[in-house]
């Protein structure tokens, strides 16, 4: 994927980027995680406004009953149908989320990632994935490329944690290595999710890691890597901050989905 900068020099003073380990690492597993990587700052105004615009019902957002998921609440005027799931085009909710994508100790590690050019696209995740304990609902085995369109499957995904994260509230469960493997439609359902009950995928499913976060910590993720979550079981709301990243040669498809939203061009860090 994109040049990659092996140095483990820092880039920039005060933003440190992945050592040689960690981008082996994000290669050979098609997953990273940086602890600590957001600042406890960052996460404070975060989860206010997350939990403003929560409360105010702020759009665009997604609500577990439009998931169909496992656990969603059947419609909007079921008990729970207006639960919360995502708060969409997060970029634009406070200028918090704009100082956290022009970071240097983000913006130096995605260069090393994608290349020295790097793009944001407005139209995939740009959200904050809300896990409510009352009405969460289960995503299945998935690839997010599956409904994104690009010139080439190679985009890098940032998922920053508000909170702990780990099976029991919700957390993300990763199929390493999987970015690299061959697989082909019939290992899918209809909407595209691994299936689990395809022999052919068990044991690729059986190598599964969770991804256990502390508040602060970032998982940085390739957007071929199969992942899955569970329902929250726990108490507390989990909140995760996601957006998406491209290299500035890796165009979305003209007419797609992909192309239809505004794309933020980031700085070099060099
Ligand atoms: O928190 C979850 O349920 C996982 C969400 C996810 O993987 C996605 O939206 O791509």
């Amino acid at each position: 994927m994109g040049s990659v900068s092996t140095t483990s020099e820092p880039v920039l003073a005060g933003s440190r980027g992945f050592s040689q380990e960690e981008v082996r690492q994000f290669e050979e597993h098609g997953f990273v995680i940086v602890r600590g990587l957001g600042s406890d700052e960052f996460c404070t105004r975060m989860t206010q406004v997350t939990r403003e615009h929560l409360d105010r019902e702020i759009s665009p957002v997604e609500f577990e009953a439009e998931v169909n998921y496992p656990g969603a609440p059947a419609t909007l005027d079921s008990p729970g149908g207006r639960t919360i799931r995502r708060l969409k085009q997060t970029h634009s909710r406070d200028i918090v989320f704009t100082e956290w994508i022009r970071s240097p100790e983000l913006l130096t590690r995605l260069s090393q990632l994608l290349g020295p050019d790097v793009v944001m696209p407005l139209a995939h995740h740009n959200c904050v994935m809300t896990k409510q304990p009352q009405h969460s609902s289960e995503t299945g085995w998935h690839q997010d490329i599956r409904y994104w369109s690009f010139q080439r499957p190679e985009l890098v995904s940032v998922w920053l944690a508000l909170g702990s994260e780990y099976p029991k509230n919700g957390g993300l469960w990763v199929v390493p290595g999987s970015h690299r493997m061959a697989f082909d439609r019939t290992q899918f359902d209809d909407a595209m999710f691994f299936k689990q009950d395809e022999p052919r995928n068990q044991p690729i499913l059986d190598t599964a890691v969770p991804v256990e976060l502390n508040r602060g910590d970032v998982l940085f993720f390739h957007c071929r890597t199969l992942h899955a979550a569970s329902r929250n079981e726990n108490a507390e709301t989990k909140y995760s901050v996601v957006f998406t990243f491209r290299s500035a040669d890796n165009p979305p498809l003209p007419g797609s989905r992909s192309a239809r939203s505004g794309e933020l061009l980031l700085p070099r860090t060099e």
